[in-house]
């Protein structure tokens, strides 16, 4: 065990830094394992904090070689977190401190700070690494401008802002934008570009390159279009124009996440940049031109406008979520985006507030800073602000969003400045919608519903449940857009936003000709849990009839979440309401293929346990796997005209494209193919497998094979294509995982890591393999302990070289409390052996333990 707790820091104590910084200085000798860095800082005291404080910098694992401050040697040491001078040796005001440290990024497995990926040399910061690379007051609150100076062999040489100078063996750049030490990148390596231009608005001529390894060039077309299309829709819809000469992307082959927004040198998993339709899926596409648009979007909300301190994370990261939502509903499909953004919501935030780890928007205190990069500080909190401006409108959103460009450019900001735009821009009082930033746990609303002499009420009733250290909830502002439908499906009453803000609430429509079916939460209007009983008649009637395609879903959804509820409690089968319902919808050519392509997945395994959960049973993982597969079986068999006309008229004619129309169709393709699959034992699959001359045609149709026990020939044939790319053999490891037979599952997963290309310190080929245990729920739960054993023994194994990695790893056990005694017991029992480790894990199951 650790000697030391690590202690909480809490929101409550901030105090803005005692000095500030005007400019900073960085020089850097590259050697694998003795880079020397040389850092000039110059501090001032700050007039907003009180006098009299000591120069405290942060570091960590530096060789302190010399420090100076204002020309005199400094004799004080480092401690373990840093080095302090003491405020009665600091000369009065301006301070020149100067030191030289050595650091070995040839060694950090963390990938955190300066290390080092297949010979090239990259840095993260955000949110403490750079404390890693100098001494520093590493807080965001603390901007300035930086001069850096590299000296290398390598022939690429990068950092922030713009070109300075450069000779042989050497680059200087100059970031004149203050930024805070979280957004400082270095890369070196050689590296090859793909270049284009881009000439903003205000007449400034950018240079853009993607900065990839030799033989990667062909992969970067569609991430330079991404960026293209980004650049010119922050602008047209927000007003935001790029503010460098260049702007550089790095691929990186070892990176702990998805990318990272430093100031004009974006680094990016290599995962999110390349793709050629051969080795990417359409998802991989989509997922590329959400993230480069994340990361450009940064420049503004996060760069140019960042947080405080790290409670405030959401007002940077809720927000650019929300824009890169928003700009890929432009981009593609409005509707389908939100269902997908809601279906991640539900699966990985939802989860997050039922279980240990439950914190709000904004948390009150944290240990360690890395864990809060969460579902709750990204999507919930990008869902707060689609309620506000759904609340304020469109124009005002609009309004609020100006000002907050206005007035806080160049600052380090909080949610209370945020809110405060929307205050004056909408004129009206937020303060009790301020509480979804600081309420853990999803709101429940119940619905009960009145008919009487043509006049229909509506009452809601709204509770947040307990999480953990937060007992107490009190009332939200929940908009709940709603409409009601007649009985012919036509719409009685069109979208309105009702204001639910007290414990309960009524509303009444009168004078309707018959009772209405109400459509409500439309478009998912808040991120909520309501509870509408419905019969199935009803739901039929939406699936088929209502004017929110969100609640057209929805409806199925719900029409699917009971038949397999039914099924696992009561061995029932689906009944003719439902198939008959599929049936029509999946033929309905008026609807976007890809629309019908994800109302025919029926929820999945972690889905069903926590609605089962919910509904007060104790999810059962190899009764609801069960259940799963005679549904899909009875669903393929009864649609099984359908799904083949479906399946033979989605072609793509011509060049493959990623563009949203093509994809609907080829994931409508794939989805029939894959249901077919359960009614022709897979005949239709190996036919697309055989022929696809795509990705996701391709590893689609060998999902399908799989997922019914076949799949082994092809299996063997996809990795003799594929074994020399890398992101393609993740794809190879974890297919196979997610599709194991839950017995087998565990056992596979031990074999696979045994494989050569099991190189587990790679956090993409780790989370491929141990990771995709997590798509695999039953396998996971398997009641023989495996999973869970096998899991924990590589938790304890990667905590020692990747902290982040195996602290993300650790949340697959987060659902614990749902399950029956023994499995909780199996599950306790692995959560002790790794806290008696030397490397504590920051995984509790209860408040106490
Ligand atoms: N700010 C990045 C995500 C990110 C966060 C932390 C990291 O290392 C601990 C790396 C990246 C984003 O939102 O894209
Ligand atoms: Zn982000």
């Amino acid at each position: 065990m650790r000697d030391t707790t690590p202690q909480p820091i809490h929101l409550a104590d901030y105090q803005p830094p005692p000095f500030l910084v005007d400019d900073v200085a960085l020089t850097f000798r590259l050697a694998p394992t003795a880079t020397r860095v040389i850092a000039k800082v110059r501090f001032r005291p700050n007039p907003d904090a009180s006098p009299g404080h000591d120069l405290r910098l942060d570091g960590e694992g530096l060789k302190l070689i010399s420090a100076h401050l204002n020309g005199a040697e400094i004799t004080a040491q480092p401690d373990e977190s840093g080095l302090t001078i003491p405020a009665q040796d600091l000369p009065e005001g301006a301070l020149d401190w100067q030191a030289e440290v050595e650091i070995a990024p040839d060694g950090n497995t963390a990938l955190e700070g300066l290390y080092m990926s297949r010979g090239m040399y990259c840095t993260q910061c955000e949110a403490e690494g750079f404390r890693k690379i100098t001494f520093y007051p590493d807080r965001p609150d603390v901007m300035a401008p930086f001069r850096v100076r590299i000296e290398s062999d390598l022939p690429v040489l990068l950092s922030n802002g713009n070109p300075a100078s450069s000779g042989q063996g050497w680059a200087e750049w100059h970031d004149p934008h203050p930024k805070p030490a979280y957004l400082f990148a270095l890369v070196a390596g050689d590296l090859v570009a793909a270049s284009d231009r881009f000439t903003t608005m205000e007449g400034r001529d950018v240079a853009l390159n993607i900065w990839v390894r030799k033989g990667d060039e062909d992969k970067t077309a569609y991430a330079m279009d991404a960026l293209k299309r980004s650049m010119v829709w922050d602008e047209q819809v927000y007003g935001r124009a790029y503010d460098l000469d260049v702007f550089n992307i790095v691929a990186v082959d070892d990176f702990n996440m998805g990318a990272m927004e430093n100031k004009g040198l974006n680094i990016f998993n290599s995962r999110y940049v390349l793709a050629s339709p051969q080795t990417a899926t359409d998802s991989d596409y989509a997922s590329i031109e959400r993230i480069i648009a994340h990361e450009y979007f940064h420049n503004w909300t996060g760069n140019r406008i960042t947080c405080r301190d790290w409670f405030q994370l959401s007002l940077k990261e809720g927000l650019t979520v929300y824009r890169d939502q928003q700009f890929m509903g432009d981009m593609r499909s409005h509707s389908v985006k939100r269902i997908e953004d809601v279906l991640t919501l539900r699966a990985r935030q939802f989860r997050e507030d039922d279980g240990p780890l439950a914190h709000p928007v904004r948390p009150e205190s944290y240990v360690e800073i890395n864990n809060f990069y969460t579902a709750t500080v990204y999507e919930k909190g990008a869902e707060l602000i689609r309620m506000l401006q759904l609340l304020v409108g469109q124009d005002r959103y609009k309004a609020a969003l100006d000002l907050y460009f206005a007035r806080h450019d160049g600052q380090a900001c909080t949610i209370e400045d945020w809110i405060a735009v929307f205050e004056e821009a909408a004129g009206r009082d937020l303060s009790q919608f301020k509480r979804w930033y600081g309420q853990a746990g999803t709101p429940r609303v119940d619905v009960s519903e009145d008919w009487q002499d043509g006049s229909y009420t509506l009452t809601l009733r709204q509770h947040t449940p307990d999480t953990p250290g937060q007992p107490l909830k009190e009332p939200l502002v929940i908009p709940v857009a709603m409409g009601l439908l007649g009985a012919d499906g036509a719409e009685m009453v069109p979208t309105t936003v009702l204001e639910l803000d007290s414990p309960e609430q009524s509303f009444t429509f009168p004078d309707l000709p018959a009772r209405p079916v109400a459509s409500l939460l439309r478009g998912f209007s808040a991120p909520v849990v309501l509870n509408h009983s419905l019969s199935s008649e009803d739901r039929a009637l939406m699936l088929a009839h209502d004017t929110d395609p969100f609640n057209r879903f929805e409806a199925g959804r719900a029409l699917a979440r009971d038949i397999l509820h039914a099924m696992v409690l009561e061995g029932a089968t689906p009944g003719p309401d439902y198939l008959n319902a599929l049936r029509t919808m999946v033929s309905d050519e008026a609807l976007d293929p890809a629309f019908r392509a994800l109302a025919l997945h029926i929820p999945g395994q972690d889905d069903l346990a926590s609605s089962l959960y919910a509904a007060g049973h104790v999810p059962d993982p190899d009764a609801i796997q069960a259940a799963r597969t005679t549904a899909l079986r009875l669903i393929a068999e009864a649609l099984r005209p359908q799904l083949q006309d479906v399946a033979n008229a989605m072609q793509t004619p011509g060049p493959y494209s990623p563009d949203a129309r093509d994809a609907g169709r080829r994931a409508l393709k794939v989805q029939a193919v894959s249901l077919l699959a359960r009614a022709d034992e897979g005949a239709k699959a190996a036919e697309l497998f055989a022929r696809a001359d795509n990705m996701t045609e391709q590893l689609g149709a060998w999902g399908a094979l799989l997922a019914i026990g076949k799949g082994q020939e092809e299996g063997a044939q996809f990795y003799r294509q594929w074994a020399q790319d890398r992101l393609v053999v993740d794809k190879w490891f974890s297919a196979q995982v997610m599709y194991a037979a839950p017995k087998a599952a565990a056992g596979l997963v031990q074999q696979l890591t045994q494989h050569p290309d099991f190189e587990w310190k790679n956090p993409n080929r780790f989370r491929s393999v141990i990771g995709a245990l997590g798509a695999n729920p039953a396998g996971f739960h398997a009641t023989d302990g495996a999973g869970y054993k096998l899991v924990a023994d590589w938790l304890i194994r990667l905590d020692g070289v990747n902290p982040q990695s195996a602290a993300r790893l650790s949340t697959l056990f987060e659902t614990w409390r749902r399950y029956d005694a023994s499995r909780q017991a199996l599950i306790r029992a692995e959560l002790q052996r790794i806290r008696s480790q030397d490397n504590l894990i920051p995984i509790s199951i209860d408040q106490n333990s």
